[in-house]
């Protein structure tokens, strides 16, 4: 690299070249000499900007932009090791992050600027028909079934925890989509979603027990699949009888559904979180366990994932009885083991944890922290855990707010009382983008 020469810095983010980008590297070159830098996979997924090709092949894409000059790798969304590694004159970035969560890394940068010298430019972001028509294409293709079935297990091996929240329809979907927040300087979402037998029953005004058909559920997969990219973990209650089980795991592989949970019961099944008040019998070691592996058998691509879900905490089984059948349950081929609880304390959780990954360091652990609320991602992780969902927490945010604003509206006999806490009009006929 020339000493005399300005150097000139840029991230990019995508797995596709467009205008924007041209644009940043013309404007880019009339400083100096551009150096490109691939952001990391780990870095990208955090941008919702979940990678379709490797890093590798990023950076050859990049090295063809005519006017780059050279492509390094940002492992990082912050500029720290970067600014230390090519030490820029410039950096160069669209001007459509100085608002919303993205603002927390432009500030960063412009302290480390100040302290090692260097100025930001930047560009009017282009937006035009093409770079919009280019957006969708990438969307659509994370959307794919393809694409989004085995996103999951590429998460697994790249989140130290993948987090997952629920969705029963379109609009939860994209809230599981969409949300990003700015969480100690970095960019934050949530990884995958979870299609709850209890929020799907609960929004069709239906108790959980099974009662719900494959096909509505399918249905309501549909729905989120419309408008999402996120990979999507179905909750298959008992998974029924094997012979059924076999139909549900082709369909849902070939929906692009990432990975199905069913849990050890038989009978009629009811919510986990009722515990012993209900009467529920668990299935089987033999029987469970032949269901599994008919359905690993009918499975057609290495991208889906069967988890077995173990009840013996939740009926108060013993510890012994779910490390038992969690080390069954993947002779018998299961991707991954979800283990529930319904103590607050999680204690019991963390102990299951622990013991099952003295023995299986590798197997996927799933769990759903409804009722043990006060442990953190990083402290399950710690234990071992790769999967947490976040199982039923909009429908039952939603819910509330809804009875009331119903309560209130009757009370008043006008909506004047309520408007204070509603979304503006203007905001929701805004909410959902048009094509
Ligand atoms: C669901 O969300 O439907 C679940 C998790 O199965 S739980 O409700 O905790 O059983
Ligand atoms: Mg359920």
């Amino acid at each position: 690299m020339s000493k005399t020469c300005k150097k000139v810095y840029t991230c990019f983010c995508t797995d596709i070249i467009h205008d924007g980008h041209l644009n940043i590297i013309k404007e880019a070159q009339k400083y100096g000499e551009v150096i490109v830098g691939a952001l990391g996979d780990k870095a990208s997924i955090r941008y919702n900007k979940f990678p379709t090709i490797p890093i590798e092949d990023r950076v050859k894409l990049y090295r063809t932009i005519p006017g780059v000059s050279q492509v390094v790798v940002q492992e990082d969304m912050h500029y720290d090791d970067i600014i230390t590694l090519v030490q820029p004159d410039y950096v160069i970035h669209g001007d459509n992050w100085k608002t919303g969560p993205e603002s927390t890394i432009r500030e960063h940068l412009l302290e480390l600027l100040r302290v090692h010298g260097g100025e930001l430019i930047e560009v009017p972001y282009t937006y035009n028909e093409k770079v919009k028509k280019m957006d969708a294409v990438m969307r659509e293709k994370l959307a794919m079934p393809e694409y989004r079935r085995k996103r999951l297990r590429q998460l697994i091996h790249m989140c130290p925890v993948v987090k997952a929240i629920e969705a029963h329809s379109g609009l939860t979907g994209l809230i599981a989509e969409k949300t990003v927040v700015e969480n100690n300087g970095k960019l934050d979402q949530f990884d995958a979603m979870w299609v709850s037998s209890l929020c799907d029953s609960t929004a069709k005004g239906k108790p959980d027990i099974e009662l719900v058909d494959m096909t509505s559920r399918f249905r309501t997969i549909d729905d989120i699949m419309e408008v999402t990219t996120k990979p999507i973990i179905f909750d298959g209650d008992t998974g029924g009888l094997a012979e059924h089980f076999v139909y549900t795991v082709r369909s849902l592989e070939r929906m692009g559904v990432s990975a199905v949970i069913i849990e050890d019961k038989t009978g009629l099944k009811k919510n986990s979180l009722f515990g012993t008040e209900v009467q529920q019998t668990q299935d089987t070691i033999e029987n469970f366990s032949a269901k599994i592996a008919a359905g690993k058998a009918a499975q057609l691509t290495d991208d889906f994932m069967i988890i077995a879900r173990i009840e013996s905490l939740i009926l108060e089984r013993g510890m012994q009885d779910a490390l038992e059948r969690a080390a069954a349950f993947v002779k018998a081929g299961a991707d991954g083991i979800m283990i529930h609880s319904r103590k607050k304390d999680p204690e019991e959780i963390l102990s299951f944890c622990d013991a099952f990954r003295k023995k299986d360091a590798k197997t996927p652990l799933v769990v759903v922290p409804t009722s043990f609320n006060t442990v953190t991602e990083e402290e399950l992780a710690a234990h071992g855990v790769n999967i947490v969902i976040y199982a039923n927490q909009l429908t039952r945010s939603a819910f509330p707010a809804m009875q009331q604003t119903a309560v209130d509206i009757l009370k008043n006999h006008r909506a004047k009382e309520v408007d204070d806490r509603l979304m503006a009009i203007k905001d929701i006929i805004t909410l959902i983008d048009e094509i």
